[in-house]
């Protein structure tokens, strides 16, 4: 495909004028940087037309729209994505060879715009892409952080955070819209007021402090349709009216306030993923965007209908997780004190607008606001959720009259804190989970009591992933090879994959294949040999586990393992052993000691088993410093082994493990999240399963645990490989790893020992690792697993899932901008 938009001549011409005008340069003269950014507003030009005809287009048919409410939306680059949707890739990158560019070293110039931590913010980028694919109308909202994700640096094994200052050189792919500003209101005091007129008490929200919400749109190119949608996130201005000498001293020391509040507001995303930390600023962050964005798509729809009452019929807000589900109480607040309307009709119209997704089962990811903070940031909000909950406990206790449990359990406010999923699951009309194992845990487990009172709104949206970046711009060679053999229709239908199941046997098209792997895999090693100095064999398994650091994941068990094959390469030398590359790629949240200290240890073996000339480089261990979205294209496509290895229950879905069977590697893991889907498609002889199962590990939980002393004295290779944590053999510090030696081994005051079942689901880990090893020694057997894998990932797109989302969920009607 290619897009009349970038004729080479043209497209030239335009870089060419963009150096000259933006920095007064010839193309000669340019920095790599000042192209990059001439290229973004070349390839601006063509989408702010596309983005014309798409506004006029959903102003002419009316659609109803989706906003995605998210805290977080990881992008990732936009160039070379925008130029895949747009159909220009091949045409601009000729066109740029002609200049004497490379237009991946062009790509690498733009930052990783990080407003995201893991697999939520990135589900969400995959959505919105999907969402303009498919022709629906649709706004993600969220935040402008200043500094998105910290960049991730190792220094003598530890983890350090470096900011990341992604707006430095300002980002060509937004657009700042002040006059879509509004005002959003924190702190101060609710005054009740009768209006005799209409026979009601009003309540006015006075002494706050104000913050202007300014937003920035980024485009969403849909693939080879037209259709651009937008990604509108908020960012924070104080509201300066004041002039300094007419000011009193209480004035003053407010407009200061207000300058600090809307400086701090979006300076930084939080980086915990899957873990609720309570700060104040979290809360401002939420309901700061929140309230603009609502405001936002009540004024829109306000200027084509009169009647407020039919909302829901145009609008669709999806709560993406808890973080943005104060917009229950936010919606209520507008329909009631600025539409005037009375709290029946509000909830009427809010209940029937509003959804919600839960994608964690951790206890710690849940969040629960105390009321002393909730009420005196957001009175009247809170003033709502009180009144939501006063008649939600009544609606419980007509349910079930005396049970008392059932209200302890259920209520939203409770214990003195407000717990949000609960606010989002009383007031939403729909509940979903993100993977058919999660949904059904959720149903019989965490969410049990919800599902028996209201169970029509539960159900299951198992996620996916674009393929349109995570093959056709992460992939490139097996992308044409794909095309080559069944067509380009997969771009937009991944089904179609499954039409590579007839080369399954086929000799020549499995050498093909594998051909390709190994050319990604040399891709991979020179990035290695390139950002961390170590130089791998891309003959050897490329084994990789790269997601966000958290126990539950369980790299603390894949680097036990490792520790184990080298004791046993050690032991015997003599010993067949097929090379392997253990490959680690993950940030820890700042504040999360534990996850700082598996990076450590695994830098720390990596150190030891690298440089032990006595194994012959049969063992590598790389830590891939700054794991992100731009590297993660390039290691998905050159993986062997796909690790997905949390502890049963634990991981809801998972994302990477599609990336990783798209792009042909086939997963060892646990039945977990969307493991259990991933070997439904491709079948168990073609995946790598190990470990105790979800039911396994529930019913220990609620038992008490089990005792992993048990294994440690009778395992003697397992328990060697614990002693080796502080006995001397990774640092000389023997006290380095007590602390995780301890946390397998001895039960602490909240926390049982080997809280997530390490050392119980071990020996079938390192069998399960037996076999991918004897199964990669066949070649072509391995080749065919590899390609099955590919071919049975069809149903892991998120335009399914956003297809599942639309027919059950949004009912959204498809847009047509061009006649294709
Ligand atoms: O969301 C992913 C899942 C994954 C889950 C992740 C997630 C976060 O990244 C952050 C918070 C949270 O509650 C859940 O851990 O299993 O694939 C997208 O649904």
């Amino acid at each position: 495909m290619t897009n009349e938009m970038f004729k080479k001549e043209a497209f030239k011409k335009s870089v060419k004028d963009n150096v000259k005008f933006l920095y007064r340069k010839t193309i000669e003269e340019a920095t790599q940087e000042q192209i990059f950014q001439a290229v973004s507003y070349t390839v601006k030009d063509v989408i702010i037309d596309n983005w014309l005809e798409t506004q006029k287009a959903y102003d002419e048919q009316d659609p109803k729209i989706v906003y995605y409410m998210s805290m977080e939306f990881l992008m990732g680059r936009a160039l070379g994505n925008n130029l895949i949707n747009l159909c220009g890739y091949g045409e601009v990158k000729e066109a740029l060879e002609e200049l004497g560019f490379d237009l991946n070293c062009i790509e690498d110039q733009e930052p990783d715009p990080a407003l995201g931590n893991g697999g939520l913010g990135r589900l969400a980028a995959c959505f919105l892409d999907s969402l303009a694919t498919l022709n629906y109308a649709a706004y993600g909202c969220g935040i402008r952080y200043h500094y998105g994700m910290f960049k991730q640096q190792i220094k003598d094994g530890y983890q350090i955070e470096v900011p990341d200052n992604w707006l430095k050189n300002g980002y060509p792919f937004e657009l700042r819209r002040p006059e879509y500003a509004k005002e959003v209101h924190f702190g101060g005091y609710v005054r009740a007021e009768y209006d005799a007129e209409k026979g009601a008490t009003r309540f006015i929200h006075e002494g706050y402090q104000a913050v202007k919400a300014i937003p920035y749109d980024m485009p969403i190119t849909g693939y080879d349709n037209d259709v651009v949608n937008t990604l509108r996130i908020w960012d924070a201005e104080p509201i300066v009216d004041f002039e300094l000498d007419s000011f009193d001293k209480g004035d003053y020391k407010k407009a200061v306030e207000q300058e600090n509040l809307a400086r701090n507001i979006v300076e930084v995303l939080y980086p915990n993923d899957n873990h609720y930390a309570g700060k104040e600023l979290r809360l401002k962050q939420q309901y700061f965007f929140v309230s603009a964005s609502l405001q936002e798509a009540i004024a829109k729809y306000k200027k084509k209908h009169d009647d407020i009452h039919k909302l829901y019929e145009k609008v669709t807000f999806q709560m993406n997780d808890t973080h943005p589900t104060v917009a229950v109480a936010e919606l209520m607040r507008i329909l009631m004190d600025e539409e005037g309307l009375g709290w029946d009709e509000a909830w009427e119209i809010t209940t029937k607008s509003v959804a919600y997704t839960n994608h964690t089962i951790m206890s710690e990811a849940l969040e629960k606001w105390p009321i002393e903070l909730f009420s005196r940031l957001l009175p009247r909000v809170y003033q709502i959720i009180e009144e939501i909950n006063r008649r939600f406990i009544a609606e419980i206790q007509a349910k079930y009259p005396g049970n008392y449990e059932k209200i302890k359990k259920m209520a939203i406010i409770y214990d003195g804190q407000v717990k949000m999923a609960h606010l989002a699951i009383a007031a939403g009309y729909s509940v979903n989970g993100v993977a058919r194992l999660h949904t059904e845990i959720l149903k019989n487990q965490e969410l049990r009591d919800f599902y028996e009172m209201m169970p029509e709104k539960f159900n299951n949206k198992t996620n996916g992933i674009t393929q349109r970046r995570f093959l056709l711009h992460a992939n490139p060679l097996l992308a044409d090879w794909i095309t080559e053999h069944i067509g380009p229709d997969w771009i937009t239908d991944l089904s179609q994959l499954k039409k590579l199941k007839v080369y399954a046997d086929d000799e020549k098209a499995l050498q093909e294949f594998m051909n390709i792997k190994f050319r990604n895999k040399e891709r991979l090693a020179k990035y290695i040999l390139e950002h961390n100095g170590v130089e791998v064999d891309p003959h050897s398994i490329f084994d990789v586990q790269v997601k966000r650091l958290h126990e539950y994941k369980r790299q603390l068990l894949n680097i036990l393992h490792v520790i184990y094959l080298y004791n046993q390469i050690k032991m015997h030398p003599e010993m067949e052993f097929y090379p392997r590359t253990f490959i680690f790629g993950a940030k820890a949240s700042a504040g999360y000691a534990t996850a700082k200290k598996i990076i450590k240890l695994i830098n720390s073996v990596a150190d030891v088993v690298n440089n032990d000339a006595s194994i012959n480089g049969k063992i590598k261990v790389v830590f891939i410093e700054n794991y992100r979205v731009s590297n993660a294209e390039i290691i998905f496509a050159a993986a062997d082994v796909s690790e997905q290895i949390s502890t049963a229950s634990k991981e809801a879905s998972g994302t990477g493990n599609m990336k990783f069977m798209l792009n042909g590697a086939p997963t060892l893991g646990t039945m977990d999240g969307a493991n259990v889907e991933i070997v439904e498609e491709v079948g168990a002889e073609n995946a790598f399963i190990f470990g105790l199962s979800s039911d396994e590990v529930i019913n220990y939980e609620n038992n008490g645990g089990y005792d992993p002393n048990v294994i440690y004295n009778t395992d003697e290779e397992i328990r060697q490989v614990l002693m080796q944590l502080i006995n001397g053999t990774f640092s000389s510090d023997t006290e380095l790893f007590r602390d995780l030696y301890d946390s397998l081994l001895t039960n602490k005051n909240t926390d049982r020992a080997d809280r997530y079942f390490i050392l119980a689901d071990f020996r079938s880990y390192a069998d399960a690792q037996k076999r991918v090893e004897e199964a990669y020694k066949d070649e072509k057997g391995w080749a065919k697993k590899a390609l099955l894998n590919t071919a049975c990932s069809g149903k892991f797109t998120s335009d399914r899932t956003i297809q599942e989302y639309v027919d059950d969920i949004w009912h959204l009607d498809k847009v047509i901008v061009r006649k294709k």
